[in-house]
């Protein structure tokens, strides 16, 4: 595999970009070739960082380099559809971030795209790839609080997220796009899928033109799931970029606290004990649990790759995660509960 290394190109050399070829870096047998941005400064900055040998200056040219293995979408949303149907027509393998679609419908083409094409496409899910939501999965399947009736996701912080992200600050759909895309993914990573779902937002930042705050109740088979979002939350202490989990079960509860505490609770005891993430050099400190599971998400797009296998966060699959996004937002917007069917 060292003689053979897999290669691939970046399109999109933002702020993200940085921490995910850092998060291929660790891996074995793969290699970025090509770099696309908009502003090719930017792409000739990432390039002499990472040693990357080609810049290109259009998406296209990238897509259609007959030595690339696969490309990796790291923009913003509103260019994901154009790249992954630039992919299908090129037939290079896609993995894209999240959100994937500006839209159900438009999530709902690409992946019809890519399946007809027989194009494999993963979309860069890495929150259930986190070292307690994966160890809490674990002991879940292993019944260690017996059967789930309750689950509470909570992501609330007053991290000041658009100094990073300005580009945050400008979506009309905010925190449910960027953030309840991962934690709503988490619900159904914990509990199956959601049969019907009620959600209220608010926009505290007066300066931003999306939500801020978004509050979710889901029926998922016999499971209440609230999942609970906010970036105007004032905290004692900001649990950023962790998200907080507490699961109620027939036999007992696992909570996943901050600072990567996991306690378990049964009707004799409490045990806990700590799921922290690898620390890794590149990662910037104040997002370490997220930026450590770029490592295993881009490990499972390799290991599906390389034998033919659906990555576990398909684009076929994330679509079901993106339904609940947009099911989210209609409910807000009627002020009623949507049916979410399969
Ligand atoms: O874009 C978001 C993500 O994926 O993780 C945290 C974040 O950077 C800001 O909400």
């Amino acid at each position: 595999m060292k003689n053979n290394p897999l290669k691939f190109g970046v399109l999109g050399c933002g702020f993200w970009s940085r921490f995910q070829i850092s998060g291929w870096r660790e891996l074995e047998g793969v290699e970025v070739v090509a770099l696309y941005n908009r502003t090719r400064s930017k792409a000739e900055k990432l390039a002499a960082e990472f040693d990357v040998p080609k810049v290109y200056d259009t998406s296209e040219e990238l897509i259609a380099d007959p030595e690339l293995d696969f490309v990796d979408i790291i923009t913003d949303p509103v260019t994901h559809a154009d790249f992954v149907h630039l992919a299908v027509k090129h037939k290079v393998p896609v993995i894209c971030q999240k959100p994937m679609a500006r839209s159900y419908e438009e999530g709902k083409k690409m992946v019809e795209a890519c399946a007809e094409a027989g194009v494999p496409f993963m979309v860069h899910e890495n929150f259930r790839w986190q070292a307690p939501i994966r160890k809490a999965k674990e002991l879940l399947d292993e019944g260690i609080i017996g059967k789930p009736f309750r689950g509470n996701l909570s992501f609330c912080s007053g991290f000041p997220v658009f100094d990073n992200q300005p580009s945050l600050a400008q979506l009309e759909q905010f925190i449910l796009t960027d953030m309840g895309t991962h934690t709503l993914d988490l619900a159904r990573f914990f509990f199956g899928e959601a049969q019907s779902l009620y959600c209220q937002t608010h926009k505290i930042h007066k300066n931003i033109k999306g939500e801020d705050v978004a509050s979710v109740i889901m029926k998922m088979g016999e499971v209440a799931c609230f999942v609970q979002l906010s970036y105007a939350s004032i905290l004692e202490k900001d649990p950023f970029p962790e998200t907080l989990v507490f699961i109620e079960g027939e036999d007992g509860s696992l909570e996943i606290g901050p600072n990567y505490w996991i306690r378990i609770t049964n009707r004799k005891e409490t045990r806990s004990f700590r799921a922290p993430p690898p620390r890794y050099q590149w990662a910037d400190p104040d997002y370490d649990i997220v930026h450590a599971s770029i490592v295993p998400t881009n490990a499972n797009w390799l290991e599906s790759f390389r034998n033919n296998l659906e990555p576990e966060t398909s684009g076929m699959d994330n679509l079901k995660t993106l339904k609940l996004v947009y099911a989210a937002y209609e409910s807000a917007s009627t002020g009623k509960a949507v049916e979410v069917t399969s």
